[in-house]
């Protein structure tokens, strides 16, 4: 069949909307099409050339919604009408991952979702007859996409597509982060560093997890009022603070941060992560993703002083069975997306998410199909 998408010829250069084949779903994939998709910073990092894993031509896209019309033999947990969410972490339930509950990082397709093909290894995509590469397993900017039965979450379908979409990825990021990953305990004292997409549903999360001081830190100051509306208890701007941040930051929290979260991908703010924790127990969380040859550091005595250091992939959340759930949470009114969706676009405008994300004038851009 034919397909729109949005295609990535070239790092650094944007997007063209083009007119793509695609195969039909073969032996345990779906069909599905893509009805809205959100634009992440890490479609931005894989567009500008810093992803090591970064592959053109692709169709990127990671974080979208949609309806199942066609599923290849012996699919068997998601039939055609299902609304789904593609998940760039899939959950097959038999890998040696899956079976071990201390991570969510299903294997079982890996090494070929990272080169940008399905798990027989071809790709499903092809433009005069020469093949696009897929792109996280997902490629939501795609209207249809492939993808295999153990990388779709089935979903209530009164959920509004346009808005779960980013359940796909920056809600569960953030929330997840905290409550499955750092398991954010009532009374806490948390710092979230870059309050985009990603930080504000850390703040969202730390909330509901019952933390007692949230502190945000961005260099945007049009960030503070949409985190203070999440539950962001004070903002710190680095460009305000005369001198060192973490000394600034360890005071303000009386100690240092029981937890602290990076929201960026910025190497040297990883470690004003580490070093505003509190001496003793504080954990540090890293979310953000760092380009190609960036590498953190930190003086080792941090660590043997009892502060943690740890990340976190799709908010440590395992997609077949926590996306639904989160997806409930919205619609019973226990977590806000809305707010968070500041921009809405058709396919032949996905460019203008980027730039409005690159002048910082956007939390979450949202491509309506
Ligand atoms: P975003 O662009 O929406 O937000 C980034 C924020 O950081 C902005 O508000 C910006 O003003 C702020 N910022 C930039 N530099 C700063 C600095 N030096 N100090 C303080 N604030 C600074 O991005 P996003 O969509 O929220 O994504 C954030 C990061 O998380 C990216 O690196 C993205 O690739 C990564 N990410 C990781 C996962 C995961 O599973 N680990 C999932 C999604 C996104
Ligand atoms: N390809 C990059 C790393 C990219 C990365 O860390 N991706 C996150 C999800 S970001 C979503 O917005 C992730 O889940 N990573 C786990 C995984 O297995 O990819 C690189 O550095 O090579
Ligand atoms: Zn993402």
């Amino acid at each position: 069949m034919k397909t729109r998408a949005a295609v990535a010829h070239q790092a650094g250069k944007p997007l063209t909307i083009e007119t793509v084949d695609l195969e039909g779903p073969r032996a345990g994939e779906v069909l599905v099409e893509i009805k809205a998709t959100g634009v992440c910073h890490t479609d931005e990092f894989t567009l500008s050339g810093a992803d090591p894993e970064g592959m053109f031509p692709a169709i990127l896209g990671h974080e979208g919604a949609g309806i199942v019309v066609d599923v290849g033999p012996g699919v068997t947990s998601v039939k055609k009408g299902d609304h789904v969410i593609p998940l760039y972490t899939p959950e097959c339930r038999q890998c040696e991952y899956c079976l071990n509950p201390k991570t969510n990082l299903c294997q079982a397709i890996r090494s070929t979702q990272g080169q940008g093909l399905m798990p027989d290894g071809s790709s499903r995509f092809s433009l005069d007859g020469k093949p696009v590469l897929h792109y996280m397993g997902t490629s939501t900017f795609s209207n249809f996409t492939v993808l295999p039965e153990i990388a779709v979450a089935k979903i209530r379908e009164d959920a509004p597509f346009d808005k779960v979409c980013y359940i796909g990825c920056g809600v569960t990021t953030g929330i997840g982060a905290v409550i499955w990953t750092a398991k954010v305990e009532p009374g806490s004292k948390v710092v979230v560093f870059g309050l985009g997409g990603i930080g504000l549903n850390v703040i969202q999360g730390a909330r509901l997890a019952g933390a007692d001081m949230i502190v945000g830190v961005d260099l945007n100051p049009a960030r503070e009022a949409m985190a203070r509306k999440f539950g962001m208890t004070h903002f710190v701007n680095p460009a305000e603070v005369g001198g060192d941040l973490v000394p600034y930051l360890v005071s303000l929290t009386k100690g240092g941060a029981d937890y602290s979260f990076e929201c960026i991908g910025n190497v040297q703010v990883m470690r004003q992560a580490l070093e505003c924790c509190h001496k003793g127990w504080g954990t540090s969380v890293i979310i953000g993703v760092a380009p190609a040859g960036a590498e953190i550091s930190t003086r080792p005595f941090q660590l043997v002083t009892g502060r943690n250091w740890r990340g976190s992939a799709f908010g440590g959340a395992r997609g077949r069975t926590d996306v639904p759930k989160i997806v409930d949470w919205y619609m019973e009114g226990k977590i806000d997306i809305d707010s968070l969706i500041t921009h809405t676009m058709p396919l032949e405008k996905i460019n203008d998410a980027f730039e409005l994300m690159h002048r910082g004038e956007s939390i979450r851009s949202v491509v309506v199909y």
